[in-house]
């Protein structure tokens, strides 16, 4: 099996100080926390910015703060978010690409997203594609239900995305696909084989999920972005920690992590 590439999703648009205390919020924060991660063997960092009041934000200015910290700090593969919080405009959720990350998140349809909807258009689906294209920003498309995976085909079809392909499977958001490991197997089973995969899962989903991801050879996301806790009630002291224990279980499953440089070889990303 390859190496495993494991992504910290660090802040996420919807987790708040009160549900984490610990959660990294500021630009400072944020690239500390990204370098936790990648000390503790994540290759990728998933980011979403923050305000000054704490609230989510698509402003490229905060992003490009961001980035340019982490990148003082180590290798790490950033990749931020074109979903954005779901109040955010399309408009708005495109802006991070504009500084040229090597990777950025590209979700393939609409979903219900707790109480809310989670609006992607055809129209905008293939806007975003067309750019990442044209920036040379690989892609991760961000599959909450299985529809999601035939419209990513079809941006292939169209040619405004290039293989290989890279799918993260969101699984077990309110309103979306659930998150048993069947759903997780259809999802698998749905994508070309020539495709790298990772899983999400929410909430309490988090471990399992990425637990059947290391043995069928597929890649994990862990964080605060999509679970705060470490387990049953109780919080996590940090996203590294979060890191820490699947680097832990994989390596027990005789499972090796992926370095940035390893990861960018996985995903077909230019060698820095
Ligand atoms: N916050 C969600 C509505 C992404 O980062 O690309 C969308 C999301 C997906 O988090
Ligand atoms: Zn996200």
């Amino acid at each position: 099996m390859e190496k495993l590439i494991i992504t910290a999703a660090l802040t996420g648009a919807e987790t708040t100080r009160e549900q984490q205390p610990n959660l990294p919020v500021t630009p400072d924060e944020i690239a500390q926390a990204a370098y936790e991660c990648y000390l503790a063997g994540a290759s990728i960092v998933h980011i979403h910015a923050r305000d000054e009041r704490g609230e989510a934000t698509q402003d490229i200015e905060v992003y490009r703060e961001i980035f340019s910290k982490i990148a003082k700090k180590c290798d790490v593969i950033i990749q931020p978010s074109t979903g954005g919080g779901t109040w955010h405009t399309l408009e708005e959720r495109l802006q991070p690409v504009y500084l040229q990350p090597e990777m950025a998140t590209l979700t393939t349809g609409t979903c219900n997203f707790g109480g809310d909807v989670f609006m992607n258009t055809r129209e905008y689906i293939e806007k975003y594609a067309e750019e990442m294209l044209r920036l040379s920003v690989k892609p991760e498309f961000e599959i909450f239900e299985r529809g999601m995976i035939a419209n990513a085909l079809d941006l292939l079809k169209k040619g405004l995305v290039r293989e290989p392909l890279h799918f993260d499977f969101v699984m077990g958001v309110s309103g979306a696909i659930t998150a048993e490991p069947r759903d997780l197997v259809y999802l698998v089973e749905s994508i070309p084989k020539t495709a790298t995969w990772t899983v999400a899962g929410i909430g309490r989903n988090q471990l399992p999920l990425a637990l059947i991801a290391i043995t069928m050879g597929g890649h994990v996301r862990v964080g605060f972005e999509d679970n705060v806790y470490y387990s049953k009630g109780v919080l996590a002291q940090s996203n590294a920690q979060l890191v820490e224990r699947i680097v832990r279980v994989a390596k027990e499953c005789g499972r090796e992590i992926a370095t940035p440089a390893e990861a960018r070889k996985i995903l077909g990303l230019p060698v820095k």
